[in-house]
């Protein structure tokens, strides 16, 4: 059995004979931007001193680690978890392994032992790459950790002090041999899913595929050979990465410049030092830059479009952003698993700010059904169901759930409820899954709710999102003790949760005790009544 389902041969000649799927790579890519200007900047990392590689620099440290990662054993098809901050190395590893055709697996810098661990196992990785330290915590016990309960696991890269691993600067580096090509459709890396079931599922996605909604998205946000991007998100998240994102920035042959903080006060100074001309943020980001911008003393009059995504963005903030930061706003809503909308250029001020854009491709097929799988009518709510050519067929190694994420004919069921303006434009306003969006940072309830049941005083417990000025939606976890059990405080719930060694944001902000949830009329737990016993009606953010 395939590790996941592909686009029926058909769907892809018609990809291919499009233009859309032109048989490049990652690392052919690197190579050819290398040899058309070696001299140009790929990539600028601030911290801790200022260091800056050219197109030429890159290419040739990929090609170095990518000989040294085969001369480890490392093979094509391999599973590598690439648990790194936005520094150089970022770059350095990735395109190294898409030299090597090894997967990279792209961890959060916030994930600990629970999430990390279970990539380990579940893509049966060989090795996994981190930094020593970062934001005070300590990566290389975390690894040796990991290491010792993963047995397919047989090598630890670390950045920095390498402990009892290796340090990845002393990988060899001699090119040795020949290293293998991989063909543009093959499965490049393996991207994480918002998710919502209790394990994240892991998304397959192709060179072709993602090369193809790099050129669209560069196309749409005009993206070129003098764009720098700040990457402000941590850079292995598919916003930042793709749209247009430090990979649209190198396709294009400008530079990403990387930021060890979003923050204004770590952020500004970067966008004069280095002359920024785009960078993309998730709404709470877009609030404090809003508010940061107009008193500052940095020059931010290089920046030309900020984009904004992840997470619904309100129209009022929206129509600050503009004015507060000198630069045009584009909004965006997309998903890793393939489908982004962007509003245009020259869509007029209005729909700029109170839509979330168009699809990418005029291959994008976009449905908006009701509950029963029935179209609405034009200018209805619907959920939003999608196939295209950069849209997955099926999570990898996933079958059973995929019969569920998908329909019969392929298209991917977003869990999204949108509405489609005249022209075209999409307007996200609610949700049928079961996820909750902590300002563009997802969590799957049934996750957490997993852990807060493993304590012994807890009978039932439900996790949901509840309304928040500033995140959108924040987390409260509704529990139930057991009958005659010991009494617990929230600071014990939430200690729980980050004690399983799960990430920070996932750790619920508000615990309450209840006597029993609400019912439905079948009797289920209801997540609906839970959210409005929670907020005010109307500003309940989920439809169903
Ligand atoms: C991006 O990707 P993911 O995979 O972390 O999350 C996807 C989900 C969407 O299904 C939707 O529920 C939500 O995030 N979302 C938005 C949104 N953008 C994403 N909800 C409302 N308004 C928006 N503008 O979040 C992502 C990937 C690529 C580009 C941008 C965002």
């Amino acid at each position: 059995m395939p590790d996941a389902p592909t686009w029926p041969a058909g769907f892809a000649e018609r990809y291919r004979a499009a233009g859309h799927w032109r048989g490049e790579t990652f690392g052919g890519v690197l190579s050819e931007r290398a040899a058309a200007h070696p001299d140009r900047v790929a990539v600028v990392d601030p911290a801790p001193e200022r260091r800056s590689w050219t197109y030429r620099e890159l290419d040739e440290r990929a090609s170095r680690l990518a000989a040294g990662f085969a001369a480890r054993g490392i093979s094509p098809g391999d599973r590598v978890v690439v648990q790194l901050p936005n520094i150089a190395e970022f770059v350095e590893v990735v395109f190294a392994l898409f030299r090597v055709g090894a997967l990279p697996v792209y961890a959060l810098p916030a994930h600990r032992e629970t999430e990390i661990g279970y990539f380990c196992a579940f893509t049966e990785a060989v090795a996994y790459v981190v930094p020593d330290r970062h934001a005070g915590f300590d990566h290389v016990a975390l690894a040796s950790r990991v290491k010792e309960r993963t047995p397919t696991l047989k090598h630890v890269f670390v950045v920095g002090s390498p402990g009892p691993h290796t340090a990845l600067s002393e990988v060899p580096r001699t090119p040795s041999g020949t290293v293998h090509e991989p063909r543009s459709d093959d499965l490049a890396f393996l991207q994480l899913s918002g998710g919502t079931t209790g394990v994240p599922k892991l998304i397959p996605r192709t060179h072709d595929d993602y090369i193809y909604s790099l050129r669209g998205s560069n196309e749409i946000c005009g993206v070129d050979a003098d764009t720098r991007f700040l990457v402000l998100l941590p850079a292995a998240h598919n916003f930042p990465m793709s749209s247009p994102g430090w990979l649209g920035a190198l396709y294009a042959g400008g530079t990403a410049v990387l930021c060890p903080s979003p923050d204004p006060a770590t952020a500004f100074p970067l966008v004069e030092r280095e002359r920024v001309t785009m960078t993309g943020m998730v709404p709470p980001l877009a609030l404090v830059w809003t508010e940061a911008g107009p008193g500052t003393e940095h020059d931010l009059s290089s920046l030309e479009l900020v984009l904004v995504g992840g997470a619904k963005y309100s129209e009022a903030a929206a129509r600050r952003l503009e004015p507060a930061l000198g630069c045009r706003l584009m909004q965006v809503f997309g998903m890793a698993e393939g489908l982004v909308n962007y509003t245009r250029l020259d869509d007029d001020h209005e729909t700029v700010v109170t839509t979330q854009g168009r699809p990418i491709s005029e291959d994008d097929e976009v449905l908006l059904v009701d509950d029963a799988g029935e179209d609405v009518p034009e200018g209805g709510f619907g959920h939003l169901l999608t196939r295209g050519p950069y849209t997955i067929r099926g999570y990898w190694r996933a079958p059973e759930h995929n019969t569920r994420a998908f329909t019969e004919d392929g298209f991917y069921r977003t869990g999204d409820i949108v509405r489609r303006t005249p022209t075209g434009h999409l307007v996200v306003e609610g949700r049928a899954k079961d996820q909750i969006n902590r300002g563009g940072e997802k969590i799957a309830p049934e996750e957490i709710e997993n852990i807060i049941l493993g304590h012994p005083s807890v009978h039932d417990v439900s996790v949901v999102g509840v309304a928040d000025e500033y995140l959108g939606e924040r987390t409260l976890a509704y529990v139930v003790l057991r009958e005659g059990a010991e009494p617990l405080k929230p600071v014990a719930v939430k200690r729980l949760v980050r004690e399983r060694g799960v990430a920070a944001y996932k750790v619920p902000d508000l615990v309450e005790f209840v006597e029993a949830f609400p019912q439905t009329g079948i009797g289920k737990v209801s997540k609906k009544g839970l959210r409005s016993e929670a907020a005010p009606a109307g500003t309940v953010p989920d439809r169903h």
